[in-house]
């Protein structure tokens, strides 16, 4: 069953509501290659597709070949399947719409593009699996240079868990895509790639080879084994490196296809021997049993993992020239750790959200304290039970990197919760309010005994406290002046700290007071004329509490 999901991207970049391609891959006037991450993110990282595992599709080939046309009929599978099964190719005149493909000499598509909806398939064995289509660019078109078709294509075989080949990659890429198997192989003896599908338009020969998948693989058979002894020894490394290997022979489309201008897809407009190949290639490639999942080291890759991939690819296809098979798999090691940190971020981020987030009820700080540490000991788990490559040295700094965006993101977990404490709301005012009360108290009280500069100085920290609370106010109701009413919380925070902090008996706290306590003892008794008699009608409010503390 295919299940049509709802779109990966967002509702701006597509106005009229409708699936389609998205460019994640750009190849600038320069050559230069940028890879959307937020237009790839919004595809990969959508709720429902981001834990799935995910089958990555794409063509590749020479340019003008009709590879986006292909992937159309693909779209058109996917599309139809469920509702007619046999019947998905669709209407006789239907347009063909999807990828944007055209006739002409000129090349159509440029650097990667993915198909805005992601696919749900049931697999037989019960797995629902993601599938991603992706149309690129063709090789050897006039604009580009040998090293951007070169990167485009290292690019999608990289990323792909299935890919169709309509032509003979460079030589150069063949080695470098050997070598890397090569090596990947010497470190997780696992074939790194899974498959490949070399696909032969315009088939022209069928008395020797027929159309479809058996003459496509006696013709592969008899083509590797009539190889140039050097190539030969590619060849061989590329069966080492793909665990299936498949040919089809797919007949001429027709001359309407090929030279009419006019053309728009539409079936009827077809040649009967291409559609009959067409309904056999597409669910041969595409029905729920034959698509592969993408793996790497043995582990089965998801849409999250997909996008490490890209990131950490991208990075090593900047260079000026093609990257060293080493590097490739130094970035393939390292996309394998950070999609493990991000399945483990992830998992932190979701349990987290069930105990305190949104609008989850205030949660004791030493309760959230201890589910923080229960979730964050399973996500470190999650991270040291994935299979990853590199070593153990090279995936501590990956761990290392989890523990600290964890305890970062915890910090906001507990801001969070606090600013659900109706209390915590109400302590800059409330804090505010006894400052004012308190001055008011000491500014009469001073002012009874005659300390007047202290009294004044009362009745000015007194005036300052009631500005700062109406300013407060203000900042709060109208929502200008943030950052002063940040300042504000702060200041108020820390005086409440402080006058929490005195509560408790810590030695520093008993230090001041029982200094205080004594000094004021003694200048009372030193100078009992003056003092003695004004301080004495407070002598009970006053020592009592003070000689509390020393009990
Ligand atoms: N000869 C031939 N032409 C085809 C076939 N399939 C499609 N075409 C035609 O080839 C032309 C190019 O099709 P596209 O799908 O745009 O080709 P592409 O390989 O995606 O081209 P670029 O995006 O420029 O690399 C169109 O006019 C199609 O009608 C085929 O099997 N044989
Ligand atoms: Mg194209």
């Amino acid at each position: 069953m295919v299940t049509v999901l709802s779109r990966g991207a967002s509702e701006e970049e597509e106005p009229d509501g409708r699936a389609r391609p998205i460019q994640v891959l750009l190849v600038k006037d320069d050559h230069t290659f940028e890879l959307d991450e937020a237009a790839l993110s919004r595809i990969l990282l959508s709720e429902e597709v981001r834990d799935r595992e995910v089958v990555a599709i794409s063509v590749a080939g020479a340019f003008r070949k009709g590879k986006s046309f292909l992937m159309d009929f693909m779209l058109r599978y996917m599309y139809n399947h469920v509702s007619a099964s046999e019947h998905w190719l669709g209407d006789a005149s239907e347009p063909l719409t999807g990828f944007s493909w055209r006739g002409g000499s000129e090349r159509e598509t440029t650097g990667i593009q993915i198909w805005s909806e992601v696919f749900l398939v049931d697999k037989p064995d019960g797995r629902k699996v993601a599938v991603l289509l992706m149309d690129t660019q063709g090789t050897f078109d006039s604009q580009s240079t040998l090293r951007d078709s070169a990167t485009v294509f290292a690019l999608s075989t990289m990323i792909s868990s299935m890919q169709v080949q309509q032509s003979h990659p460079h030589r150069a890429l063949l080695s470098l895509f050997t070598e890397y198997g090569r090596l990947a192989m010497e470190e997780t003896f696992l074939k790194p790639f899974q498959s490949l599908i070399f696909l032969v338009r315009d088939w022209s020969f069928p008395y020797e080879f027929p159309y479809g998948q058996e003459g496509g693989m006696k013709f592969l058979e008899k083509r590797l084994k009539n190889q140039h002894e050097e190539l030969q020894n590619v060849r061989k490394h590329i069966h080492s490196c793909f665990t299936n290997i498949s040919c089809f022979l797919m007949p001429h489309p027709g001359l309407k296809v090929a030279t009419n201008p006019n053309f728009d897809g539409r079936i009827k407009e077809i040649d009967g021997e291409f559609i009959n190949n067409l309904k056999i290639l597409i669910p041969w490639i595409l029905s729920p049993r034959n698509i592969d999942v993408k793996e790497i080291n043995g582990s089965k890759i998801t849409c999250r993992g997909l996008l490490e991939y890209f990131k950490a690819y991208i990075k090593i296809y900047q260079g000026e020239e093609l990257p060293h098979p080493k590097s490739m798999l130094q970035a393939t090691a390292e996309a394998n750790n950070l999609a493990a940190v991000a399945a483990a971020k992830d998992l932190y981020n979701k349990k987290m959200e069930e105990v305190c987030g949104g609008d989850r009820p205030f949660l004791a700080p030493s309760e959230l304290q201890s589910r923080h540490a229960t979730i964050r000991e399973e996500a470190l788990q999650l991270f040291r039970g994935v299979k990853k490559m590199g070593g153990e040295e090279f995936s501590r700094r990956y761990l290392q990197q989890l523990e600290g965006e964890i305890d970062e993101v915890f910090v906001q977990y507990i801001k969070h919760n606090d600013s659900k404490n109706i209390f915590h709301a109400a302590r800059t005012p409330a804090t505010l309010f006894v400052v004012i009360f308190v001055m008011y108290v000491a500014a009469g009280i001073t002012g009874f005994v005659g300390v007047d500069i202290i009294a004044s100085l009362c009745n000015m920290i007194l005036g300052l406290a009631l500005i700062t609370l109406c300013t407060w106010a203000y900042i709060r109701y109208s929502g200008e002046y943030r950052e002063l009413g940040a300042v504000i919380d702060q200041v108020a925070g820390a005086l409440w700290d402080q006058v929490n902090g005195l509560t408790e008996p810590r030695p520093l706290n008993v230090f001041i007071i029982k200094t205080v306590t004594i000094k004021i003892y003694l200048h009372v008794h030193l100078d009992p004329l003056c003092l003695m008699r004004e301080v004495f009608p407070f002598h009970t409010a006053f020592w009592q509490p003070c000689l509390s503390y020393f009990a």
